[in-house]
């Protein structure tokens, strides 16, 4: 396929200041009517011919200036649109007639139904789907857009902007006019028609304009918006607060949809979301679904000025709407919740998600410089490692320069579509740093490694740390120069408090930070006269993986005294880390883990602490995961040892701390009315972290059956179900609880996607055959992106030890299931074939039958472009 690079970029040779689109809407046979005003762009010399964006189209008529085109002075083909000799005034009107089948469209990109209901996705080239366009970012347009559709398929007609007219028509068809005001890319555009419900409500923006909210739904399910909308007037409050950004149009529309290959999209003034991300109540949800419809509620609405008023020049900024966007979402949720449960919460996911992209053949910078299928760089590295990269902006700059910054980016790019460099070059202005190195972030790909030591001199009080940093090689990057990276820290003394310090001229220490800027740094601090237990990396201020030579006694100490709680939780999570894997060693050694009392002792006193909250609590006592485990360990990775030694060292931490898990396990529960709060959910995660233990003790079963019979929440009611079907799946217990869950839920398909993930998850071999059958349950669909990745991508990217079945049937499963999605729906098989990413770092055997695997997929016929390029990359 072709190849796009960052170098290659010049701007288009016409603008289309205004479209006009006109929909006729009908299942098989939609005709899109697409009205361009074009103009030359400005320098631009003679009349170059104008090309058009398509993907698979059908052209029906084309006009310019009202006179319908020669055919010797056009080319049409599905995918473009040549107009050889555009009229030599530069300026022209261009009238395009394709005709489009939305009830077809099963790859969910451009215009398509789910459940009856039409709607689009366009991000990042859908709307070539719909008609011939410049579909880049950098062509912004006014859009005015008239839908017709029968009234009674389709009562409701949405787009964005502002609605303009409604009116009927001949034959019980009706229609509306929209109109948006915000020149905008193609990308945003959307459309929606059907026959939903509708949630109401309003927000009086800081200047005191009224905005009219609406969130639609399958009918019914109206009650289900409830938190959704709650989530939507707290972030548009928030961003007023936080940023100073007022929303700027009459209405604010959030349409719900079954059939969705993102999470959300923020189309202007309309966005779509996944359903999974609006409905939700006690019943059907749990706290980290409630969690994560806030999250995603402010992330499309944030995007409302950081992407849609300031958009991408080009696809290789992608970052710069969703690196920012994110760490925007990120503060709005610690700021509505546990900012440092949040932080933790956070890192876990970037080393979890991210740090495994960054460290594989899939690496690629954060601004890329090339891809194949933009599609799939809509990935961890540019979502999380660039929001990582904003608050490191934010961390170098201080809190007040940033925000002067980013009022600097809004009043100087509004209205632009903009560049990394832009981005950049307001917080230069605004601080005078220069910050050329740390633009590195965006450029070089690699999670960098720190690696640091410390000793102490108690005759001079001296107190040295010495700091060495790399970045390992990355596909078509060998060579790394060293980056910026800002470590706060502290320096801890026996009481627990921080120390006073004096650090050495030159040493790069400012507001407990210590900048490095060189492969080696040395800092020697002064007026110690007490060895102090250093916490390095506080907040975990740079995403790096930090090695940091310490005792576990130091360890221990911080997990108990670190005034900074992320560097708390990760001391605890070293010492938890550091026993794991040499419990790893001993079993495949062939020995049984054992294990000292001191960590089950250290995770009792945490556990029971009451001056932490439940969250944290919770947090901390979470054992590393067993894809947590293979990462650290790095190579000839056994996920059979992996999960027995994980399972041993839980165990152990159970049974020494038996009782008093028990005592909290009764004296948590929250009873009551539900509150999805942060508070609330807190106390529920300790508790289930507590059944989580418990559950691996002899009487497990019958507590954890008893945890599910009596759960009055969803939260509760998965937590118990996992335990018995992970550890129980023999048991009378678990047959009883997954049948009775299966019984309840049936007609609910986000609820069944958890029954499918308990299951897909399920430790052992036989979890193979479990998703083989459960492909052909009733609920189960290769069509739905959500029950696809359900079942296989849980089983793909959360079974260890089922997926790396040493005989390669899970593998064998992966590539039947790959190639099935692919045949409908591209993205989301591609999407899909990234959890071999890893494949390099399984034992011999796992990893030659992983590679068979990639290269089958690779030899099918009529592979997708999205496929092919995540097999090739991963194979290369
Ligand atoms: N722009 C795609 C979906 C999102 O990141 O919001
Ligand atoms: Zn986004």
């Amino acid at each position: 396929g072709q190849v796009f690079r960052l170098e290659d970029y010049r701007p288009s040779d016409y603008l289309i200041p205004s479209t006009g689109l006109t929909f006729r809407l009908s299942p098989d046979n939609t005709t899109v009517i697409t009205e361009l005003a074009i103009e030359r762009r400005d320098g631009v010399n003679g009349t170059p011919p104008l090309e058009l964006d398509g993907d698979g189209l059908a052209l029906r008529r084309i006009e310019i200036d009202g006179k319908p085109l020669e055919e010797t002075a056009y080319e049409a083909t599905p995918d473009r649109l040549l107009i050889h000799e555009p009229p030599h005034s530069g300026s022209f009107h261009l009238l395009i007639e394709t005709q489009i089948a939305p009830a077809r469209n099963e790859a969910l990109m451009g215009l398509y139904r789910s459940n009856g209901v039409y709607c689009t996705q366009c991000e990042a080239e859908g709307f070539r789907r719909i008609t011939y366009f410049l579909d880049r970012p950098d062509i912004l347009s006014v859009y005015t857009v008239r839908i017709e559709a029968r009234r009674d398929e389709a009562p409701l007609l949405l787009s964005n902007g502002n609605p303009r007219e409604r009116g009927e028509l001949a034959d019980g068809r009706h229609y509306a006019v929209w109109h948006d005001p915000f020149p905008k890319p193609s990308y945003l555009f959307a459309l929606v028609a059907g026959d939903l419900g509708r949630v109401g409500d309003s927000f009086v923006t800081a200047s005191g304009r009224q905005v009219e909210l609406g969130i639609y739904v399958e009918r019914g399910k109206e009650r289900l918006a409830a938190y959704a909308m709650d989530a939507l007037k707290r972030s548009m409050r928030w961003d007023e607060e936080v940023f100073g950004l007022e929303y700027d149009l009459d209405v604010f529309n959030i349409v719900a949809v079954s059939d969705f290959n993102m999470g959300a999209m923020e189309n202007k003034g309309l966005n779509i979301f996944n359903d999974k991300y609006v409905l939700a109540d006690e019943e059907t949800a749990t706290d980290a679904d409630f969690a994560n419809i806030e999250a995603v509620i402010a992330h499309e609405y944030f995007h409302n000025w950081t992407g849609n008023r300031i958009t991408c020049r080009d696809w290789f900024q992608l970052c710069l709407k969703e690196g920012l966007t994110v760490f925007r979402d990120h503060e709005f949720s610690a700021d509505q919740r546990s900012r440092a449960v949040k932080r933790i919460a956070e890192v876990r996911t970037l080393r979890a998600h991210q740090f495994p992209e960054d460290q594989g053949p899939l690496a690629h910078p954060v601004r890329p410089r090339r891809y194949r299928e933009i599609n799939n760089f809509y990935t961890a590295t540019v979502y999380e490692k660039g929001s990582e990269v904003v608050r490191m902006i934010r961390t170098i700059l201080g809190a007040k320069k940033f925000r002067e910054g980013m009022n600097l980016y809004f009043e100087r790019h509004d209205g632009d579509a903009a560049t990394v460099e832009d981005f950049l070059k307001v917080f230069e202005d605004v601080s005078g740093r220069d910050l050329s190195q740390f633009a590195l972030w965006y450029h070089q790909a690699g999670t960098p490694t720190v690696v640091a030591s410390s000793s102490h001199d108690a005759r001079t009080g001296e107190f040295t740390l010495e700091i060495e940093q790399s970045v390992p090689p990355t596909p078509m990057e060998s060579r790394k120069r060293a980056m910026h990276v800002p470590l706060a820290f502290g320096l801890v003394g026996p009481d627990g408090n921080d120390i006073a310090y004096t650090a050495a001229n030159g040493a790069d220490v400012e507001d407990g930070i210590i900048h490095l800027h060189k492969r080696k740094h040395m800092v020697k601090f002064s007026g110690i006269a007490q060895r102090p237990s250093i916490s390095l990396n506080r907040g975990f201020s740079a995403p790096v993986t930090l090695s940091l030579e310490q005792s576990s006694t130091d360890r221990a100490f911080l997990a108990r005294h670190d005034s900074d709680a992320f560097c708390r939780w990760q001391a605890f999570n070293t010492l938890l880390t550091e026993t794991l894997i040499s419990a790893f060693r001993s079993v495949l050694g062939g020995k049984q883990p054992d294990f000292a009392p001191d960590l089950p002792q250290l995770a009792g006193t945490i556990a029971a602490d009451e001056e932490l909250e439940p969250a944290y609590r919770a947090l901390t006592l979470t054992l590393p995961g067993e894809a947590d485990m293979a990462r650290e360990i790095g190579s000839n990775i056994d996920p059979d040892a992996i999960h027995m030694a994980r399972e041993a060292l839980l165990r152990a931490i159970g049974e020494a701390n038996r009782n008093l898990f028990s005592e909290l396990h009764v004296k948590l529960r929250v009873d009551g009315p539900f509150s999805p709060d942060a508070a609330s959910a807190g106390r529920r995660a300790l508790r289930n972290t507590m059944l989580d233990y418990l559950s691996a003790l002899p009487d497990g079963a019958a507590r954890a059956a008893d945890h599910f019979d009596t759960a009055t929440n969803m939260t509760d009611r998965i937590a118990a179900l996992t335990v018995l079907a992970h550890r129980h799946r023999a048991s009378d217990n678990a047959r009883n609880a997954l049948a009775s869950f299966e019984a309840k839920y049936r007609g609910d398909a986000l609820v069944m996607d958890k029954w499918f993930q308990v299951q897909a998850s399920m430790p052992g071999a036989q979890a193979v055959e479990v998703v083989r059958a459960l492909m052909e349950h009733p609920s189960f669909s290769m069509a739905n992106p959500n029950r696809v990745r359900s079942l296989v991508g849980t089983f793909a990217s959360a079974n260890q030890t089922g997926f790396h079945r040493a005989d390669g049937a899970g593998y064998d499963l992966f590539v039947d299931a790959v190639l099935a999605v692919e045949k409908r729906n591209p993205q989301v098989a591609a999407r899909l074939a990234t959890a071999l990413r890893s494949w390099r770092s399984l034992e011999p055997g796992r990893q030659a039958k992983a590679r068979e695997a990639l290269l089958r997929i690779g030899a099918a016929k009529g592979l997708s472009a999205d496929l092919r390029d995540i097999v090739e990359r991963t194979l290369a």
